[in-house]
């Protein structure tokens, strides 16, 4: 009997370009052979004339999604990226917490690439209080960790270090702080309540990096469901990104995507460099 792949659902926004939000999670979910889901939160694509950008989904539309993934397939595990505003985190936090949802990863995207608001400020204290204290893990980039620790400026990897012990505290059981933005190699920092762990890959030249924290957090989604640790899981995943980061391409005169599936096409992983720190 063929044993079915595990079932993971995305809880966030459709990206119109494929590179970021439900189009880069269901790409990394196929890649690393887990059955996809969504749930679209919201709708990102910029109208011409009038300038629109976030087309926001009702609640009821947001229901309706996640109760017909899960009769139809169930899950196993789910990640959430944008929500937009505190409607959105309320709703979304209390269907996963009675379905009993095992891994739940908390993407808490703020900003896009192309400077979209993806969050509202005032969805911001929801986001702490309701929806991070479920999580199995969060994966704040640089700016994020920083409004969520009310503005704090993160310049280093003492920073992100710090920024992650601090962030803790908000009840996730894990919290990886993403050091991409910083300058130097790309460095991710894991804490899981005991034990600091740095995750370096090298930088890589490129802009084409629109969706990269999407996709980051997807793979994650995909091992931790899985059955890998969490450690193995940020692992197995930042290999994954930085291999899709360095075949990033561009259609266009304007950021283009990572390549989920470079992995698969051109060969190993990006190696990437595991150690506890202190
Ligand atoms: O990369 C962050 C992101 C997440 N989700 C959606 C997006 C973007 C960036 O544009 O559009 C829907």
């Amino acid at each position: 009997m063929m044993e079915y792949p595990v079932r993971v659902m995305t809880i966030a926004g459709s990206a119109a370009g494929g590179s970021a939000g439900v189009q880069a999670d269901l790409k990394t979910f196929e890649e690393l052979d887990v059955y996809g889901m969504s749930i679209i939160t919201a709708i990102v694509g910029r109208h011409p004339e009038t300038n629109q950008n976030v087309h926001l989904q009702s609640t009821e539309a947001i229901e309706a999604q996640f109760a017909t993934a899960i009769k139809q397939v169930g899950a196993d595990g789910v990640k959430t990226g944008m929500l937009f505003s505190k409607e959105v985190i309320e709703v979304v936090a209390s269907l996963i917490q009675e379905k009993e949802i095992k891994t739940i990863v908390v993407d808490p995207v703020m900003i896009g690439k192309m400077n979209s608001k993806l969050l509202k400020d005032d969805a911001i204290e929801a986001l702490i209080h309701q929806l991070i204290p479920m999580a199995t893990i969060i994966t704040p980039n640089v700016p994020e960790a920083s409004i969520l620790l009310g503005d704090r400026e993160l310049h280093t990897v003492e920073d992100l270090k710090q920024a992650a012990v601090d962030l803790h505290k908000l009840g996730a059981k894990n919290v990886l702080v993403k050091g991409g933005r910083l300058e130097g190699p790309a460095v991710d920092v894991l804490f899981d309540g005991t034990t600091l762990t740095a995750f370096t890959a090298p930088r890589i030249d490129t802009v084409n990096t629109s969706g990269a924290g999407c996709t980051y957090s997807a793979a994650i989604t995909a091992y931790l469901t899985k059955g890998k640790t969490v450690a193995e899981a940020v692992g197995l995943a930042k290999g994954f990104v930085t291999t899709a980061i360095e075949y990033g391409f561009s259609y266009t005169d304007i950021v283009g995507p990572t390549y989920h599936a470079a992995t698969r096409k051109f060969g190993e992983a990006h190696p990437i460099k595991i150690e506890i720190v202190t």
